[in-house]
Formats: structure tokens, sequence, C-alpha cells
């Protein structure tokens, strides 16, 4: 439990930073907490580690819905915010962990334990958490991996308001409704080790993800 304790803390302490203005209450559902917003203000960027969003997107929400491509990973931090897609998971997760991850025919992510792909608390593998296209860890993947446990970002092209299940590491992860995790929209914090739906409200509805 003290993993799980740890994420609350983090996840409250960014969810402060990013939204002084704003008033939240919590709840527990089935190892997932949610934590329904109130109207608020997005905040300045806070953080060290706050990375220039994804270009082409607005500080409203983002209008139109597409398809999620293949299996993408970012790595969140960095210029560029590189994106890179692929026909299958396995290359998605060979590239993601640097080749640590070597799916054989037939596997998913989900195949092996979950400390291989995600690591522990205190030792962490890098691949931070996977976002699925459908619930029960379906469909199109995108991999976050690198950066530690204070990054975030928009969603990348065709990943918008498409996210139904999540596998997070040891950090969690909180999807938002509107870019830039404007809280003036719904959100939700996951932690560790995901939820296989997000909920009706926040189901095909996430357009920035941070960690935690
Ligand atoms: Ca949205």
């Amino acid at each position: 439990m003290k993993g799980h304790r740890d994420y609350l803390i983090r996840c409250i302490v960014v969810l402060v930073l990013v939204a002084i203005t704003s008033s939240s209450g919590w709840s527990s559902t089935a190892g997932v907490n949610v934590a329904h917003a109130s109207a608020g203000k997005q905040a300045p960027p806070t953080t060290a580690s706050t990375p220039t969003p994804y270009p082409g997107t607005a500080s409203s929400e983002l209008t139109g819905q597409s398809k999620a491509p293949q299996h993408c990973i970012t790595s969140g931090i960095g210029s560029g915010q590189a994106v890179q897609c692929f026909d299958s998971e396995a290359e998605a997760l060979r590239v993601a962990s640097a080749g640590r991850i070597q799916l054989a025919p037939g596997q998913t992510a989900r195949s092996l334990p979950y400390e291989e792909v995600f690591g522990s608390s205190t030792n962490p593998s890098g691949i931070q958490a996977i976002l699925y296209e459908h619930a029960n860890y379906g469909g199109a993947t995108l991999t976050i991996y690198n950066g530690g446990c204070y990054i975030w970002n928009n969603m990348p092209g065709g990943w918008n308001d498409v996210t139904s299940s999540v596998w997070s590491g040891p950090c969690g992860v909180t999807l938002y409704d509107y870019p830039n995790r404007d809280l003036s929209g719904k959100w939700i914090c996951i932690g560790p080790p995901g939820t296989s739906y997000v909920g009706d409200e926040m189901n095909d509805r996430a357009s920035s993800w941070s960690i935690p």
C-alpha cells in the first residue's frame, strides 16, 4: 500500500500545482481514485519538467474525433515531442524499452508480469504507462516512457478523445478532458496498476495526460 499512498500524495501535489484555484473532492472505486474537478482556472506552468505541448493544440477543447493509429510511444518530454507509431505492439514496446522487452508472437504487454513492464517504485523500468483505445486494455496503444514521475503532455495526433483503459506504472496517471491539463474540464486520477475502464465520464474524452 505504500506505493499507492505515494501515488496519492504525488497526484494531489501535482493537481494542487496545476490548479491552485480549483477545489476538488476524492472518491475511490475499485482501485481507481476518481477526483472530480469543479470550475477552476488553468494555472501557469509550475514545474521544471513542464514540456512543450504538441503543436496544433489549443487551450480549449479540441474538436473532431480521430481514430488512434496503431501502437504509439511518446517520451513525454524533450523538444519536438517525438511520437513514434508502429504496426505492432511488440515493436512499440521494444523501442520504448530500448530493447529490454521482446514480446513473443501473440503476446501483448498484458501478457507480461507487471514488474517486467513497469519495474517498481524503487526501481522503475522507464515505462510509465500504457493507454488503450478500448476498455479492458484492447485496441491501439499509447505507451508513455521515460521522463520520471512528473511529466505531462497533450495527446498526440489521433489520440484525442480515444483512451478507454489505462495500465499504469507505479507513478499513476491523470487524464484530462481538455488539453494542457485544463481542470475546468473533467479529469481522473488513476493509481497503479491502472483501470480496465476509465468510466463513462472520461471514456473517449482524454485530451491531455500527466504522470501522475
Ligand atoms: Ca477531450
